[in-house]
């Protein structure tokens, strides 16, 4: 994505795109890690040419929780593994034993996921290539690392690992030597904005770009560069950052990390700026994602458009899932998994795609509603406008049933808010905008298309639908 300022404007230009595809190899789950380096250095030799060969600054967010492990010479000790590997099966429970759940989350404030970094770590324990490893770089980390030669470690990405203390938005070492993992393997700790090296001369060469290039340290988790991303006013808001998966709740100066939070299954995750986002992380359009997969494999294309459109047709709240459910992390035979989900809880099956998909856009909208409620009561703030974020802004249905679901207005957009995000970090660290988030934010208001979204609907209808899998209303 090349982002442009001048003269109080903002844009943004998908210059290059590439696929990101998992590879099972030997029974593991791994990303692609060189094919994703390359399509990089594609992506900035589209960028430079697009920009006339000069770039002010680069700047890498991606998915959180995953690392590549180093050896002493600076080599990679294999793929990363994909956090939706198996893995980590059972790791919680031997997590647990060391320390117990109440106490990892006082420290940390992160919401149990059976693949936070620790349960990997956990997995990997007394393996020859952890064994070998003498440094851990988180993925943004890792790719920033063969594009400047320099180590860090991101603070934003760094929160997702369960081993950093919110309130001290620092290491926890009582975690890590309760749990037995060296801190040493991490390189020292960067902020959003802070410099994080140049291109090398490789890289300027392979790219064709004139150096000069600096690299800055942005949210590199993508879930802090889409919240810096989002267009709210004031700060009475939700946003919903929806994608592969959807991030719900709001941002704070200071975490929450009572008991009620951690049985919420709250995070608090850390954001740009000093904040704290206070979220809940729910499956988001992986459900879809995964049963359009499952569905062109079986005969053809099946194509988002007109699926969705007979979506909006079929009839509202027939069957809902709790989309909450970590059984959905793994991929795979997903319509038949949301089906015997639905059975189990006593409802209809979804008769054809069109079902499928209503029942997987109703039950994220309904987790949508959880986590925007949840995070009012549990934090103590009361919004007033839920923000759609990410990829899933583009989905008028889901963005309606949001506002329906929660009973407040949504305004949709930017689909691109994490790639936004990003640049406006890197835009300040550059001095070329000036000010903190509601500056940065206003820019958004006045660049970028929103679209609103005003509740409608029968409220009584979601709460019914809401306890049909055992979620009580906490409204
Ligand atoms: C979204 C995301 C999310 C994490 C998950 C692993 O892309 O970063 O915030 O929980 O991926």
């Amino acid at each position: 994505m090349l982002g442009s300022l001048a003269d109080g404007g903002l844009s943004l230009r998908e210059v290059h795109r590439f696929p990101n595809r998992p590879v099972r190899a030997g029974g593991t789950l791994h990303w692609d890690i060189l094919a994703l380096y390359q399509g990089v250095l594609d992506g900035l030799r589209a960028a430079g040419r697009a920009a006339g060969g000069r770039l002010a600054g680069v700047g890498i967010d991606s998915w959180a929780v995953d690392y590549g492990l180093l050896d002493a010479s600076g080599a990679l000790l294999g793929n990363p593994v994909h956090y939706r590997d198996a893995r980590t099966d059972g790791a919680a429970e031997r997590v647990a034993e060391l320390l117990p759940p109440e106490e990892l989350y006082a420290a940390t404030g992160l919401q149990h996921l059976p693949f936070n970094t620790v349960y990997q770590l956990a997995a990997a324990q007394g393996s020859p290539q952890l064994a070998a490893a003498r440094r851990l770089l988180l993925i943004p980390d890792l790719l920033a690392y063969w594009l400047t030669g320099e180590q860090g470690t991101e603070l934003t990405n760094a929160s997702t690992t369960q081993l950093v203390d919110p309130r001290t938005r620092d290491w926890s070492s009582r975690v890590a030597d309760a749990l037995g993992v060296d801190l040493g393997l991490f390189p020292p700790l960067r902020r959003p904005g802070d410099p994080a090296g140049r291109l090398l001369p490789e890289v300027l060469a392979e790219t064709g770009l004139a150096g000069p290039v600096p690299v800055t340290a942005v949210g590199s988790h993508d879930t802090a560069s889409a919240v810096a991303g989002v267009p709210a006013a004031g700060g009475r808001f939700a946003y919903i950052a929806t994608g592969t998966w959807s991030l719900a709740g709001v941002e704070l100066d200071a975490p929450v990390l009572g008991e009620e939070s951690r049985r919420a299954n709250f995070t608090n995750e850390l954001g740009v700026d000093g904040t704290v986002r206070y979220l809940r992380n729910i499956m988001g359009l992986w459900l879809l994602q995964e049963c359009l997969r499952e569905w062109s494999s079986d005969g053809g294309p099946a194509e988002l458009g007109p699926l969705l459109a007979a979506a909006g047709r079929a009839t509202p709240l027939r069957s809902v899932v709790d989309a909450g459910d970590p059984a959905f992390i793994a991929p795979g035979r997903m319509p038949e998994r949301i089906a015997a989900a639905c059975r189990r809880t006593g409802q209809p099956e979804p008769r054809d795609r069109a079902e499928t998909a209503r029942c997987v856009l109703d039950s994220l909208a309904l987790a949508h509603r959880a986590a925007v409620f949840d995070a009012q009561r549990l934090s103590g703030l009361a919004v007033d406008t839920v923000h759609v974020v990410g990829g899933g802004a583009h989905n008028e249905l889901l963005c309606q049933l949001t506002a329906d679901a929660c009973g407040l207005p949504v305004v949709a957009g930017p689909a691109e808010a994490a790639a936004l995000g990003n640049v406006l970090v890197q835009a300040r660290a550059a001095g070329a905008v000036r000010g903190g988030l509601a500056e940065l934010r206003a820019l958004l208001r006045g660049t970028q298309p929103l679209r609103h979204h005003t509740p409608s609907g029968d409220g009584a209808a979601w709460a019914e639908a809401a306890a049909r899998f055992g979620d009580r209303e906490r409204s």
